[in-house]
């Protein structure tokens, strides 16, 4: 059998093995090896962060204009090669081929959005308290980033990162997740492909606790953009803290979709399965939650199971694959022990078991699980199980349906599925998360909008959209005075 790729370093614009262990990387559906990744050391992160270091300077004096134009190339390319990189990604994710194309879609269009950006990056110009001068606000690079991102979207949630950090004038260390080494070395590449100069975005590889923590704590990393579970970004937070470094969270997630008495119930059925069961549930916007208005839960929960039971399960390269795989083994063993304990909780509709049996080379499959009759406390309603499972939770009114919603630790995203205008608009003022959707599950955030959520989802920044710049820049406040005289400010000049 021909031996896959071995993923290297890539470190000031040149592709270096290493000299520590590998890895294996597995493909989710059959559990085959695609390929193995050279692990780096901390002195591997050094040289990265040094060669990010040289490559700032100059960086940041190349006009963002500039910039924008190479990134315009780079998303032409990803474009070009949409569909290589995608099959790539479901190779190494399990995601069904129609969804790595929309996520490889969503790093396309984050490109264009900042090429664009690079004509724009607003500060503020205001009126000075004193004649005769100027008073401006515009943004500076923080400096170094180092980028933390995970196996669930490998291309797209590294894309609302690197993009607005290098449109910005930052340059990049970039671990991605050890499961997602080739979508990382294939989007790298075409940066190398475009002239990216050398040394603005560096690539590492390994786990979080040696590698991770080696960019963590180098003190020339300037700003650290993490996206994986709470318990890591907590570890991040407080040591990222300690050292007074700027830190961006995204985390976890226990999102709940409402469905009122008003609801169109083939509407929101066709959201909980997308929502639910699409990417197996392994988004941290995926919806494990359901909220149902009790006049309607009988028949929601009859559609519900009979669509469900058709859902299609198998290896993401078939086209008409519904549900894929989930990441690993060990995720596999951990949502069927979430399960086990909610059948406990709650009372369980249909799914509930590992597909493959377990047996090793069967790949990673896991039935679609829906657990109904569940309390708002119960462990299976409060915990993030990252996969295909939902927990149904009767209520009895829109105030109680909003009570519950934000019974969470988490506030990553909400939706309602109603008719009613009114409870349109109180749910979203009364959802307490960072994305509410209305009539739609509680998926598909759009790139040029914030994405990130309140209370343990994150640390209130916001990766994509316009907040991301405000992620990777320091407002710098600029006063020109003009008057010939020193103008001393708030005291009586005359
Ligand atoms: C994630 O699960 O971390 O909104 C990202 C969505 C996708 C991105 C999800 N556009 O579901």
């Amino acid at each position: 059998m021909k031996a896959g790729p071995v993923y290297q370093n890539y470190i000031n614009g040149e592709w270096r093995s290493v000299q520590g262990e590998s890895e294996k990387v597995i493909n989710p559906a059959n559990e085959k090896v695609l390929a193995e990744v050279n692990l780096s050391s901390p002195s591997d992160v050094d040289e990265a962060v040094n060669a990010a270091k040289r490559a700032q300077l100059f960086w940041k004096t190349v006009p963002a204009p500039e910039k924008g134009e190479l990134l315009f190339e780079i998303s032409q390319k990803l474009r070009e090669q949409k569909e290589e990189l995608s099959q790539i990604l479901t190779a190494e994710n399990g995601k069904p081929i129609q969804e790595a194309r929309g996520e490889v879609q969503e790093a396309i269009d984050m490109g264009f959005y900042m090429a664009g950006e690079g004509r724009r990056l607003f500060g503020q110009t205001v009126p000075a308290e004193l004649p005769n001068k100027h008073a401006m606000s515009i943004r500076s690079p923080v400096g170094i980033a180092g980028l933390i991102t995970p196996w669930n979207f490998p291309i797209a949630i590294a894309s609302w990162k690197m993009f607005p950090a290098i449109i910005s004038g930052n340059t990049v260390v970039w671990k991605p997740a050890i499961e997602t080494p080739g979508m990382a070395d294939a989007f790298v590449r075409i940066l190398d492909e475009c002239g990216l100069p050398a040394g603005v975005v560096n690539l590492v590889h390994g786990a979080g606790e040696t590698v991770g923590s080696a960019i963590v704590e180098h003190d020339q990393i300037d700003i650290v953009s993490f996206t994986g579970s709470t318990k890591t970004g907590r570890l991040i937070a407080s040591k990222a803290g300690s050292m007074l470094k700027k830190v961006s969270l995204e985390m976890g997630g226990k999102n709940a979709i409402t469905v009122m008495d008003s609801a169109d119930i083939d509407l929101a059925v066709d959201g909980i399965l997308w929502s639910s069961f699409g990417t197996s549930g392994q988004r941290c916007t995926a919806a494990s939650r359901i909220i149902v208005h009790q006049d309607i839960k009988t028949e929601l929960e009859k559609v519900l199971i009979k669509r469900t039971k058709e859902l299609t399960i198998g290896d993401g390269v078939k086209e008409d694959t519904d549900v894929g795989p989930v990441i690993s083994r060990q995720a596999l063993e951990s949502i069927h022990e979430y399960v086990k304990m909610g059948r406990k909780e709650g009372e369980l509709l249909c799914g509930g078991r590992i597909i493959s049996g377990g047996q090793q080379g069967k790949g990673n499959y896991y039935e679609p699980t829906i657990i109904t009759n569940v309390q708002p406390s119960a462990r299976i309603a409060q915990e993030e199980v990252f996969g295909p499972v939902i927990a149904i939770i009767p209520v009895e009114s829109f105030d109680e349906a909003m009570r519950v919603n934000n019974d969470s630790a988490y506030g990553l995203s909400s939706s309602i599925f109603t008719k009613d205008a009114n409870e349109v608009f109180r749910a979203m003022h009364e959802m307490d998360t960072g994305i509410v959707y209305v009539n739609a599950g509680t998926t598909g955030a759009e790139i040029h909008l914030p994405f990130g959520g309140t209370k343990k989802t994150g640390n209130g920044h916001r990766d994509s959209g316009t907040a991301s710049l405000d992620v990777f820049t320091e407002w710098k406040s600029v006063y020109v005075d003009y008057s010939g005289k020193l103008q001393r400010a708030q005291i009586d000049n005359n």
